[in-house]
């Protein structure tokens, strides 16, 4: 998953794609080097972001997402309003960085639209969710957490096949936290779908070199975070650099089978 953030203070590539039509080529870049879809976002999450009105997210999104039509985009968001307009112009998957928890009418709208869904664990909200992260087992309360949205996706009438879960890595986390979720994560694994997970460029990964201030990871690092994952069972990576995420894997996927791909 290539990640095209359409505003002007995500952590890493924030203003970078600010402007419609580099948004889209990125995106076309990404699809080009291997990305099986493009997560096109319009709000940060990022710690410590304001929220955004639904105009704004409108106004940054929907011209990247008329420019991607027929292209296999996911859109990052919370609100049901921008996911309808999403799947109108051909958006696959809703990832919703709060698991149906800021919007009640989104459930809805998945299951209108048939789409997929990434349901992600954070614990607080952007703005705050750094302050003082607590668990009683990390693992075991992301998991639990997981397995409780499923359901309720479910219920809301989401087919279980069409939703894949996310630990939520740097959603309310210390670095020792995020770097137990990513050793133990044949337990998320264990809920029974395929799990996704964001580590590319995240400062979690950066402060495994050392310096316990770094805040954006090299992609080298996150590489080697990613195919960690990979190695605990995670099958779908939010990546920036997706030609060096998708040779890494692929090279990484080929030992586990003894099998070059074909
Ligand atoms: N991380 C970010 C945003 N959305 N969605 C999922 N499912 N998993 C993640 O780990 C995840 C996510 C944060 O990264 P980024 O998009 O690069 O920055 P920002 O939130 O500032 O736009």
């Amino acid at each position: 998953m290539g990640i095209v953030n359409v505003t002007p203070d995500s952590f890493s590539d924030g203003g970078v794609h600010v402007r419609a039509e580099r948004a889209e080529a990125a995106a076309r870049r990404m699809l080009d080097e291997g990305a099986v879809v493009v997560d096109v976002g319009g709000e940060s999450t990022r710690p410590g972001a304001e929220p955004v009105s639904l105009d704004e997210e409108l106004r940054r999104v929907v011209p990247v997402l008329e420019g991607l039509q027929g292209l296999p985009v996911s859109i990052d968001t919370t609100k049901a309003e921008v996911a309808r307009r999403a799947a109108t112009l051909g958006a696959v998957l809703v990832n919703d960085v709060t698991a149906l928890r800021a919007d009640p009418e989104l459930a809805e709208v998945v299951a209108e639209h048939e789409l997929d869904l990434c349901l992600m664990h954070m614990q607080g909200e952007p703005r705050t969710m750094q302050a003082a992260p607590t668990y009683s087992d990390v693992v075991a309360d992301v998991a639990g957490f997981l397995e409780e949205r499923l359901t309720h996706a479910v219920a809301r009438g989401i087919p279980e096949e069409r939703i894949c879960l996310d630990p939520g890595i740097g959603f309310g986390k210390t670095v020792e936290q995020n770097l137990t979720l990513v050793r133990e994560l044949h337990r998320i694994v264990a809920l029974g779908r395929p799990v996704l997970v964001g580590l590319s460029r995240k400062s979690s990964v950066a402060r495994t070199l050392g310096d316990s201030n770094a805040r954006m990871a090299s992609d080298a690092a996150s590489v080697g975070a990613a195919v960690a994952a990979f190695h605990r069972g995670a099958t779908l990576f939010r990546v920036h650099d997706v030609r060096t995420h998708v040779e890494a894997l692929t090279a990484a996927a080929a030992i586990e089978r003894g099998a070059v791909s074909a």
